[in-house]
């Protein structure tokens, strides 16, 4: 077969006058999609590189070896970054939750942390980023539970959010900065979500958009409740970006590990769900601007490790020797439609 990468239409061409179209990237995909990464994208994410467990293993330490080569790619080839994420319970090292002799840190010593942290971070990279996710998953998926049980809300309580928010603007003026987070679209977290932002609002912390990851699947979230969520979070006068979309070929509930390609089925159904969705993201462009996908090809999924270890999933537009699926030209027919 011919290489047909001169000839398909770009993704990120199609939706210019829509949203930025984004790809999350490691180390590994960053070399080997290189192609289809300047080809179809404008927009980049570090899947794990910007986390603080790789920026900021010990105290002392700091590495930004690989975000620095990231940040240069994405001005080489004229694309624009996002950040993700500066605060989390995931992916940050025991070292800033200790204290003395085994004791958990106190408060002021875990946010003189966090604003050393952000600082550091968030300066370095000040003006070269277009966005922030600043606080990432803080929201409880537990009913009658709001917020997340974690050590930054258990030493510092509820105002870790806002000071979060604080010291990102501090550190970039300029950066949109983004509260992100997953299940977006679930009506009882949507309605936690919202009264989130809405108190961050409220108290006058520079938050200026919601982050939607968009981990979805064939069937979930239904299309009514996409809707619903976009238009309750722009109702707060938010940005809305896709932070991290994939649509994976399994339902919460499937645990197969037979299947070693995708089925018809599966193509077909997936093709007609991302018409669904970028119709969506299309009719509410005014407010989304910015539309990552979690990945390039599904030649790598970090769904191919979660929530089944090593079973192989097929999320994303191009397949697993890079060409364009159905899913690819499904998105080209809405853009031009
Ligand atoms: C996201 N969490 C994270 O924001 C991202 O940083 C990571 O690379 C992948 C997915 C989604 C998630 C999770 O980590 C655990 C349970 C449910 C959802």
């Amino acid at each position: 077969m011919t290489n047909q990468c001169e000839v398909l239409p770009q993704l990120r061409e199609a939706y210019k006058d829509y949203f930025m179209i984004g790809a999350a990237v490691n180390k590994w995909s960053i070399e080997a999609e290189a192609s289809l990464l300047t080809e179809h994208y404008n927009s980049l994410t570090a899947e794990n590189e910007m986390k603080f467990e790789r920026l900021h293993p010990q105290e002392q330490q700091y590495d930004f070896e690989v975000p620095d080569k990231m940040i240069a790619f994405t001005k080489e080839h004229g694309m624009s970054m996002r950040g993700h994420t500066l605060v989390w319970h995931n992916q940050t090292p025991a070292w800033v939750f200790q204290g003395d002799s085994g004791h958990p840190a106190d408060p002021q010593t875990l946010l003189m942390r966090m604003k050393s942290h952000i600082h550091t971070v968030a300066g370095r990279y000040a003006g070269q980023l277009y966005a922030w996710d600043v606080v990432n998953e803080a929201v409880s998926d537990k009913e009658e539970e709001f917020l997340r049980p974690s050590p930054w809300l258990d030493i510092l309580g509820e105002s870790f959010i806002a000071r979060a928010f604080e010291y990102a603007h501090e550190a970039d003026p300029k950066a949109q900065l983004f509260y992100n987070d997953y299940n977006e679209c679930v009506p009882e977290k949507r309605e936690k979500i919202y009264k989130l932002v809405k108190s961050l609002k409220e108290r006058g912390a520079p938050i200026h958009g919601v982050g939607l990851q968009a981990h979805w699947n064939l069937d979930f979230p239904s299309t009514d409740d996409i809707r619903r969520a976009i238009e309750r979070y722009a109702s707060l006068d938010m940005l809305l970006h896709v932070t991290e979309l994939d649509v994976s070929m399994f339902a919460h509930d499937d645990t197969r590990t037979d299947l070693t390609a995708p089925t018809e089925a599966m193509l077909e159904k997936q093709a007609e769900r991302y018409t669904q969705i970028f119709s969506l993201f299309k009719e509410y462009s005014a407010h989304i601007k910015s539309v990552t996908f979690w990945g390039v090809s599904d030649r790598y999924t970090w769904l191919d490790g979660f929530p089944v270890r090593g079973r192989k999933n097929w999320p994303f537009v191009f397949d697993v020797e890079q060409q364009p699926k159905q899913s690819f030209w499904n998105l080209i027919d809405v853009a031009r439609s």
